[in-house]
């Protein structure tokens, strides 16, 4: 299998499947092809139906969106766990998925995903408010119900989705709750996400639009 994505230190949907393929031990191939100024790249054209990252391809078979790519390696892959084993707690995965992929827009828009950001707070409007509100009632509820590290225990992809807003919620210094800084700790803790944090500080592209 090859994933294709973009820069390690913005591409926030890269990071999705790219981290649950890593969290599950798989061996995959990656090319990573940076963006322009403007954040994409006329190249991706090449191997991807709508001009964006991620694609993944497995043969013959080629997915793009990283909700699809996540749905494909668990139907794929079907005893590595990517979603939870038990069915009501796979449809409550499934939903706050789905929830990230579709939804906080204030948050996406406002705070974009950077590694290499330094922590600094900015003025953020009323949607990433209440983004960054329903965030910390997901994460909270998750880790009270099924008891941690991860949002449904072992890691799914519905921490594959919300990987980039731990990102996000440090480096714009959005929320101290309690759920917050402990699903943080872990999330960064994990063996996965130091090796894409290690490659995206060793980048040196700089794209303006995301520098926020
Ligand atoms: N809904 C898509 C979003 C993909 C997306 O917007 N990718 C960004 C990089 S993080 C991209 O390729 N941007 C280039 C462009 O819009 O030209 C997904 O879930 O994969």
């Amino acid at each position: 299998m090859k994933l294709y994505i973009g820069n390690k230190n913005y591409s926030s949907w890269s990071f999705r499947p790219w981290i649950a393929m890593a969290a599950k031990g798989l061996d995959f191939e990656e090319e990573l092809i940076p963006f322009d100024d403007a954040g994409g790249n006329p190249k991706f054209r090449e191997f991807s139906p709508t001009g964006k990252v991620p694609v993944l391809v497995d043969g013959d078979l080629v997915i793009w969106e990283s909700l699809a790519i996540l749905e494909y390696l668990a139907d794929r892959l079907p005893d590595l766990g990517f979603w939870p084993q038990d069915m009501a707690a796979r449809a409550h995965a499934r939903s706050v998925a789905n929830e990230m992929h579709g939804g906080f827009s204030g948050i996406r828009n406002e705070c974009p995903m950077n590694m290499r950001r330094e922590i600094r707070a900015i003025a953020i409007g009323d949607q990433t408010k209440r983004d960054v509100a329903r965030i910390e009632d997901i994460w909270a509820g998750c880790l009270n119900r099924y008891g941690g590290p991860f949002l449904f225990g072992e890691f799914t992809n519905a921490d594959a989705m919300f990987a980039p807003v731990v990102n996000r919620l440090e480096k714009y210094a959005l929320s101290e709750t309690e759920a917050v800084r402990t699903y943080t700790a872990a999330m960064k803790a994990h063996p996965a996400w130091k090796r894409w944090e290690e490659a995206a500080l060793a980048e040196t592209w700089i794209v303006p639009a995301d520098e926020a």
